[in-house]
């Protein structure tokens, strides 16, 4: 099994703990919310954290296993599974017919039964139901729950005599999220004042829209990509990363009216010739009215930056309106795209990248302070001057086994404030790219109209 801090970051990307504001049932707003259920429906990371939660148990006290309906009910099950201890399942009321049992199951008087909790808050539900657990004549001396949210709960219960065993905890989380920069140190200082018993402020925070954007808009480039989103409402770039010249102008031609920019990688292109690659390419993106990105992320010194860009058989200054360039070589090496848009590397989607938050923090100070650069390629947020292009989007795939990790345009919009989607394999390796590219605009376009309202309040 994988470390437990990846095990969760893949946990993490189901969508279990979201950051805001949220309004809990009892009127107090908290900075996170959390909903486990998620977890069920991925059914490899449900068995590995039946695994990880058995890993810390000692199993030999336990007869039967019993999870707290509802969310706890699948992980009971997956752990019953994974280490053969009998499941029983406890009813949220008893039947009103028949047996009016409260517990289902084959168990006896006197037994040992482990109870599994998805998460543990002021601990009150779990005490109400190890009582009516008991009051079956079983035993319960354990609890093992997935996150425990630090609000007492854990306490309440140990001090009743019953150990409790969590395999999270939302301080270590937020360590784990501030570590790879999901967190800035101010969310995590409120929400730890929060879970020290404090009434925080919440600032409000509201992404732009691609209205206020194009009004503070400064580079033409980037007028044009919002206006361009605006009037075919789509956030959608697709990247095609075909290796022939006629595949990419089919590909163009058949995803153009849905998108804003085509993404290329023009040196994978074995047949490239500038006539018959890039004249009927720019004659499409006229067409379908879509920019052309082109995705070579310059990495070196000005100067042959400089002739990489405008020589060589592409000739990227003559038919890109925009490009995406490393930073690493400082400032002035972003000097010579000055007849294009920059979208700078600021952090990338692969597992291991060397992007840390000290690397982001410099190469935002390179960005935002050229007047070349128009946004960042980033999985964090920006500052909202410049424009956020997301790629790892993927509905069905979590990663690609190559490194890539993958996210949903919900969770990019929602949690990210991104701009633009960037996809890939979603749509070129898609039996039908047209339909991809509809089903992908569309969802793009809701998950960013849905950004722009203020958090969901949670119930
Ligand atoms: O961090 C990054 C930056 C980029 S530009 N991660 C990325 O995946 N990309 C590019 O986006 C990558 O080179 C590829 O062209 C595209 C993602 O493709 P997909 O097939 O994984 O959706």
């Amino acid at each position: 099994m994988e470390s437990k801090k990846e095990f969760f970051l893949e946990c993490y990307k189901l969508g279990i703990i979201k950051f805001g504001r949220f309004t809990l049932k009892s009127g107090i707003e908290s900075p996170f919310y959390v909903d486990l259920r998620p977890l069920a429906s991925d059914p490899k990371i449900l068995k590995n954290l039946a695994n990880y939660l058995l890993e810390m148990l000692p199993l030999d006290n336990f007869d039967l296993i019993c999870g707290v309906p509802y969310a706890a009910l699948p992980m009971a099950t997956a752990m019953s599974l994974e280490s053969y201890i009998p499941l029983i399942i406890k009813r949220k009321e008893a039947k009103s017919y028949g047996t009016k049992k409260l517990i289902e199951g084959i168990y006896q008087k006197g037994q040992n039964c482990l109870l599994v909790e998805d998460v543990i808050t002021s601990g009150k539900s779990l005490v109400e139901t190890i009582a009516e657990v008991e009051q079956e004549d079983l035993k319960v001396s354990d609890i093992v729950v997935v996150l425990d949210r630090e609000q007492g709960g854990k306490q309440l219960l140990e001090s009743k005599g019953y150990r409790v065993h969590t395999l999270f905890n939302i301080s270590e989380v937020c360590g784990i999220l501030q570590e790879t920069g999901e967190l800035s140190d101010e969310e995590v200082a409120r929400i730890q004042d929060f879970l020290q018993g404090n009434h925080i402020q919440f600032a409000e925070e509201i992404r732009p829209s691609y209205e206020q954007k194009l009004q503070n808009a400064q580079h033409s480039v980037s007028k044009k990509l919002l206006e361009t989103a605006l009037m075919k409402k789509s956030n959608l770039i697709a990247s095609a990363d075909v290796t022939t010249t006629q595949e990419l102008l089919a590909f163009a031609e058949k995803v153009g009216p849905h998108i804003i920019a085509l993404k290329t990688h023009i040196d994978i292109i074995s047949d490239f010739d500038y006539e018959k690659t890039i004249t009927p390419l720019k004659e499409i993106a006229a067409k379908h009215q879509f920019l052309l990105m082109e995705d070579r992320k310059f990495a070196d010194i000005g100067n042959t930056q400089e002739l990489q860009f405008t020589s060589g058989v592409f000739r990227i200054t003559d038919w890109a309106d925009f490009v995406t360039s490393q930073v690493i070589g400082g400032f002035e090496s972003l000097d010579c795209f000055n007849n294009v848009g920059v979208v700078a590397i600021v952090g990338m989607s692969s597992k291991g990248a060397l992007t840390t938050a000290s690397y982001r923090e410099e190469a935002l100070k390179v960005a935002q302070s050229h007047p070349n650069v128009i946004g960042g390629v980033s999985q964090n947020k920006l500052p909202e001057e410049l424009l956020l292009f997301t790629p790892g989007v993927n509905l069905a795939d979590s990663g690609d086994g190559k490194g890539q990790q993958y996210n949903t345009p919900e969770h990019v919009f929602k949690t990210l404030h991104t701009d633009f989607i960037i996809v890939g394999r979603g749509i070129y390796k898609s039996e039908d790219a047209e339909a991809a590219a509809i089903t992908y605009k569309t969802e793009g376009w809701n998950a960013y109209i849905n950004s722009l309202e203020k958090k969901a309040i949670q119930s």
